[in-house]
């Protein structure tokens, strides 16, 4: 089932997301809702509070070297923790609940993440390049985070202009 995708400046997206304790099959049809949800708007990853529900998950499917998004490489993750984060990148970014603005965003290049899977099961993963970026973009949503809020007042205050009058035009 696709669902709707909350979009700034909805308050709801700066709510910080609680930890999931019930690995149970209610979680699993929302996972599939998130995947469906996420690829029907073109997403690589997508957090759960961006469809209203204030838990600490988010997916990824990142594409590979031919821009192709396969379903093998879909990475649900749930209560993560990241350790370890090393160096520095710069990444234009967009969002699903920022629809048609990108912008430089400065984020860690390596990290080691430590979450569960969708039936409970502790995993570790090694991220780098646009998975480690994605990662850090997803981990913000869960603490009620947009990269937008990352931008020095300058950009923010150019953003604000531009996506007000984009949103004037879309009425
Ligand atoms: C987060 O972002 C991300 O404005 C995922 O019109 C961003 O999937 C991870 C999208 C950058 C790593 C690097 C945005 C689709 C998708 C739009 C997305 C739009 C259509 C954003
Ligand atoms: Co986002």
């Amino acid at each position: 089932m696709i669902l709707p995708i909350i979009t700034y400046p909805n308050k709801q997206l700066k709510v910080r997301s609680s930890e999931v304790t019930h690995f149970d099959e209610l979680l699993h049809r929302f996972l599939d809702d998130m995947y469906e949800t996420m690829i029907s708007s073109n997403g690589i990853g997508l957090a759960a509070i961006q469809l209203a529900n204030p838990i600490r998950v988010l997916i990824l499917c990142i594409p590979d070297e031919e821009g192709n998004q396969n379903k093998e490489d879909l990475i649900e993750i749930i209560n993560p923790i990241i350790h370890n984060p090393q160096g520095k990148v710069m990444y234009q970014e967009g969002c699903l609940s920022v629809p048609g603005f990108y912008e430089d965003v400065e984020r860690f290049e390596t990290l080691i993440l430590h979450y569960k899977n969708r039936y409970g099961e502790p995993c570790i993963l090694e991220a780098n390049e646009l998975l480690s970026i994605a990662v850090q973009h997803e981990i913000d949503h869960l603490e009620g985070k947009l990269f937008i809020d990352k931008l020095t007042y300058h950009r923010r205050k150019k953003f604000e202009k531009e996506y007000k009058k984009a949103l004037k035009e879309k009425k």
